[in-house]
């Protein structure tokens, strides 16, 4: 669901009121004064969620599970394919089961693929070789008391088509039918060990074991055979150990978390987590998973179904469920600790509450990156055969199966973020690299591979050398701030980063020594001045740039939540942050004024200092109105306050005379376009610049201002609306 849009001529008028979703955690555009979050912090913004899949009446959707995988368009440039999959089968052990999946090319936002039941449902994960496998939840059969055989899904066409092989399982242990069918559930995790081998999780129930245990499969070839690794967690504190979701954490070691049942009885309860510093052959004892929620409550009582990822941008996220359906982060990147802990849904049945609490929604769900700082969520309203029986009233939405899906985006500090990959999207970014190395089955292995926004294994730039240079162009002289660098995943390699503003004499900026990343490490630079910046790779094996990105002074809005109020920005009535009308980047402001009664602003508030610089750019998409753009003095008053027009001149208020005074003629900055202003003031008198020209130089329009501190954007007044501006890097500096 897009936000409420306020739109230009001839439309309709549509109310920007708060979007209340409840649950959902997300609101829309704000009317009443809101804060964004700290641009120095770690804040997760939510977006509303919206429908993958309704099927007909009588026809089950749950327990959806979602991957995401790094391929190209026709052009050549990346794009994240999530692969989404539900059941349609009922609960019960006995039920086959029968899965539909779907696909998105463009990260998550439709879904055009069609429905394929025939390519079954799994924990999927792409091969070092291209190909992509997936290992199904229940075994097909049982061999013999110490093997059995896995079904697994095998596609070489990057998830077009699957392949049905059986892959066999081999324990030391003993399997034991009459006690758990089939020997193991295979859950949910399979990734690659520090290696090169694959990794696989799975719970079963040995012979003397009084619970669930849950371990590790080890397999050398591909996924063909699997042998019996070792054991993350057995029966700890009374409870089973199973449904392990695990992840690798930015430090490289694993981190797992469990679903757990008390005794005998069997009652779900709340998460474990252990770890491990040796690549899963040992773990430390599980103990009860640490989570603060975003609103101080108390943590849910119990979870199920714990998916971690480390994201791209070294951040780890958890969801889980039952009760509702949850979102987490751990900032660091361990795992050791979640914070901000906030539902992602909720749908139960009011009326049967006190005893049917975990009705509704299953809490079954999943989620994956789509970017540097999003994740995918996926879930259900109804879970298969008992989340919604028609005895159950008063759904927080219905008692209806559906799928549904919403983005989270987990930002971490500095909204400075330069869109290298949209700006070279548009040519205005260029990259020059001795990476060049291609590999047939990895189209994503290429120079724009580390500017992709993903750390997966091959998302890369490879040189042929052990010494390869990567080399960006950028739109203009930025100064830097700090830079992230995803290396060779789990491996040690070392890279210095260095900055131009002529091309020929460079600066270093970044010297790393040996590291081993698994996500990108950031390093603070101190606001360098760089229209090219150079990174010089030195891998032992081939140079291995896997991610890069640059941040500087210039607020960009690439790294703030969409749909949200922009960070650092207060008192904002009517701007969020935006990914569409943009321009040369993925994210912009916008800010519009649906209201008779009120304005539209957006404040920057900062210590009050004797001079200011002030640059952006801005456009005008709605009806001709006047937008506002002021050096707030040390009290908030308007030192100079300014506008572009309505008629598309330049102007300055006297707040004295009560009079605009015009700096240019009418249409110097006409509507649609976008247009640069700059603001050179100090406390006597400002410059002002248009698009590289200075127009005037202008007196305070509050005489007697004895700072300058921050600024503010505004629409044309109370009593106007329709106005509708759209604004992107944004810098504002106070030189001594
Ligand atoms: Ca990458
Ligand atoms: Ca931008
Ligand atoms: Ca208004």
């Amino acid at each position: 669901m897009r936000k409420v849009r306020v739109l230009g001529a001839g439309a309709a008028l549509v109310a920007a009121t708060v979007l209340v979703l409840g649950p959902s955690g997300a609101v829309g555009t704000p009317d009443v004064p809101t804060n964004g979050g700290d641009p120095d912090g770690y804040v997760v913004g939510q977006s509303p969620y919206s429908t993958v899949y309704e099927p007909p009446p009588g026809v089950i959707a749950g327990n959806p599970s979602v991957d995401t995988f790094d391929e190209v368009d026709q052009a050549g440039l990346p794009r994240k394919r999530a692969q989404l999959f539900w059941g349609s089968n009922e609960d019960v052990a006995s039920a086959a089961s029968v899965a539909s999946m779907v696909n998105s090319y463009d990260g998550g936002h439709t879904f055009p693929s069609g429905v394929n039941q025939t390519a079954g449902a799994g924990w999927f994960t792409k091969l070092r070789d291209g190909s992509i496998l997936g290992v199904e939840f229940i075994p097909d059969s049982v061999i013999d008391e110490h093997s059995l055989k896995l079904v697994t899904r095998r596609s070489t066409d990057g998830g077009k088509t699957y392949r049905r092989e059986l892959a066999t399982f081999t324990t030391d242990k003993t399997l034991d039918p009459t006690k758990f069918d089939r020997g193991i559930r295979v859950h949910r995790d399979l990734f690659y060990a520090k290696d090169g081998s694959l990794l696989l999780t799975y719970y079963t129930r040995y012979p003397g074991d009084p619970l669930f245990r849950s371990e590790l499969a080890r397999s050398t070839d591909n996924g063909r055979t699997w042998t019996r690794f070792a054991t993350i967690a057995t029966q700890t504190d009374n409870r089973s150990m199973g449904e392990t979701g695990v992840a690798r954490a930015a430090n490289g070691d694993l981190v797992a978390v469990h679903r757990t049942a008390l005794g005998a009885s069997s009652t779900t309860d709340w998460l474990y987590t252990n770890r491990s510093g040796d690549d899963g052959r040992t773990w430390t004892t599980p103990k009860p998973v640490e989570v603060t929620t975003a609103t101080g409550e108390a943590r849910p009582p119990t979870g199920i179904m714990p998916v971690l990822r480390l994201l791209p941008n070294g951040i780890m996220t958890m969801t889980w469920g039952r009760p509702d359906n949850w979102i987490a982060i751990s900032p660091d990147g361990l795992g050791a600790r979640w914070e901000q802990a906030q539902l992602t849904y909720v749908n139960y049945p009011r009326v049967n509450q006190a005893f049917q609490r975990s009705h509704g929604s299953s809490g079954n769900g999943a989620h994956a990156a789509v970017g540097s700082n999003r994740v995918l969520v996926v879930g259900d309203n109804c879970a298969p055969s008992w989340g919604c029986p028609e005895t159950d009233a008063g759904f927080h939405t219905d008692g209806n199966y559906r799928v549904w899906k919403k983005f989270v985006d987990v930002v971490g500090p500095g909204t400075g973020k330069i869109d290298l990959l949209g700006k070279h999207i548009k040519k205005k970014v260029a990259v020059q690299t001795t990476m060049d190395a291609r590999a047939p089955r990895l189209p994503e292995m290429s120079p724009l591979g580390a500017v992709d926004g993903s750390t997966e294994w091959a998302s890369a730039a490879v040189g042929r050398q052990r010494t390869g240079t990567y080399t960006v162009t950028l739109d203009r002289t930025y100064s830097l701030t700090k830079a992230g660098l995803s290396l060779r995943p789990g491996e040690p390699a070392e890279a210095t980063i260095e900055a131009s503003v002529d091309g020929t004499t460079w600066r270093p900026v970044v010297t790393t020594g040996e590291i081993t990343t698994y996500a990108l490490r950031y390093y603070d630079v101190a606001r360098v001045p760089a229209k090219y910046v150079r990174v010089t790779v030195t891998d032992r094996q081939a140079a291995y740039l896997n991610e890069l990105e640059l941040y500087s002074s210039v607020d960009s809005f690439e790294n703030d939540p969409v749909g949200q109020v922009p960070r650092g920005y207060t008192n904002v009535i009517g701007a969020e942050v935006s990914d569409f009308d943009v321009d040369d980047s993925r994210h912009i402001m916008r800010l519009v004024d649906a209201w008779t009664d009120k304005t539209g602003r957006a404040d920057r508030v900062t210590p009050a200092k004797p001079k200011q610089d002030w640059e952006f750019r801005v456009n005008s998409v709605g009806y001709a109105r006047n937008f506002g753009f002021t050096v707030l003095g040390e009290q908030g008053q308007p030192a100079y306050q300014l506008r572009v027009g309505a008629d598309g001149a330049l102007a300055r208020y006297d707040t004295v005379a009560r009079v605009w005074q015009p700096l240019t003629p009418a249409n110097a900055a006409p509507q649609r376009k976008w247009h640069t202003i700059k603001v050179v003031a100090t406390l006597e008198h400002a410059e002002v610049f248009l698009n590289g020209q200075s127009v005037g130089t202008v007196a305070p329009s509050t005489p007697g201002s004895t700072g300058l501190g921050g600024h503010s954007f505004t629409t044309t007044s109370a009593a106007s609306q329709y106005d509708h501006f759209l604004i992107d890097d944004v810098e504002q500096d106070n030189p001594a």
